[in-house]
């Protein structure tokens, strides 16, 4: 194993600038040549939902890739920003990726962007304590991120949802994400939309002009259209670290405390589409 990726398995979280720059490069060449929407199984799944810099929940689901060992874990992005441990948040995913890349999927969120770690604290820790060179690298991961994953005829997985106008996995695979920003608004909609549940396709969203919320009838269509079953997203604060939309086909999974508002879940997908929810 990586020496450097042992060391932060075993508790290491003072890197040096090195090491950091290291493990990024590591995740780089993991997904350079990694299109937008990459397949995940179909059972023994479970999904991580935001981290935002809160180690402890990073922690327990490290135990989890441990108790769990025949599954594949997907995370949903939003490493960093908000919390207490940033950097460590961040360099612990990547470790986990980086340990077992064929049981762990790294999706980004809409915080694995430059214009929102500058303004949610992940820029201002990482050039704090080390340089603004080593945010460009950390940036360069952000960018090299898959964006969604899906399993024929039963998931799809992103971090925020669905966008407006695509009825195709192809569309979104011919769209650029290889940008620290989000400039496409397909890829800019999969990390920032929201689910409401009622009836309508898209309705704008507050978060920002380019968002939207998508309801029922958009979630129905897309689903059919891609032939997919249940899908799981993240990016929403519920109390009880989860909540189930449009007759159960999709689960939103939230897997930080944000400062003790959220019991902190997981969630597993089991065969024929069952699926159970894990405390952190
Ligand atoms: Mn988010």
């Amino acid at each position: 194993m990586d020496e450097t990726v042992s060391a932060v398995l075993n508790g290491k979280t003072n890197l040096s600038r090195d090491e950091i720059w290291h493990l990024s490069g590591l995740v780089q060449d993991q997904y350079r040549e990694s299109p937008n929407v990459v397949d995940i199984p179909d059972k023994n799944v479970i999904f991580v939902g935001d981290l935002h810099g809160e180690l402890d929940c990073a922690l327990s689901v490290k135990r989890y890739m441990e108790k769990y060992e025949k599954h594949h874990f997907v995370f949903l992005g939003d490493y960093a920003d908000r919390g207490p441990n940033q950097i460590e948040t961040f360099n612990l995913v990547m470790s986990l990726l980086l340990v077992s890349p064929s049981r762990v999927t790294m999706l980004r969120g809409n915080h694995e962007s430059d214009d929102v770690a500058a303004r949610y604290g992940f820029y201002n820790e990482v050039t704090r304590v080390y340089s603004f060179d080593l945010f460009k690298h950390y940036s360069r991961v952000f960018e090299i991120l898959p964006i969604a994953c899906y399993h024929e005829k039963s998931i799809f997985a992103c971090h925020g949802g669905i966008p407006e106008g695509i009825s195709t996995i192809e569309e979104i695979q011919s769209r650029n994400r290889r940008n620290p920003n989000f400039p496409d608004d397909v890829i800019f909609q999969i990390v920032w939309n929201d689910p409401q549940d009622n009836d309508f396709k898209f309705r704008p969203n507050m978060r920002s002009d380019r968002a939207r919320t998508y309801g029922a009838e958009a979630f129905n269509r897309f689903m059919k259209d891609i032939d997919a079953k249940k899908m799981f997203r993240a990016h929403e604060v519920f109390p009880e670290g989860y909540r189930l939309f449009f007759n159960d086909r999709l689960i939103s999974i939230f897997s930080a405390t944000y400062g003790p508002r959220v019991r902190p879940k997981i969630v597993r997908l089991g065969s024929e589409l069952s699926t159970e929810l894990l405390s952190l």
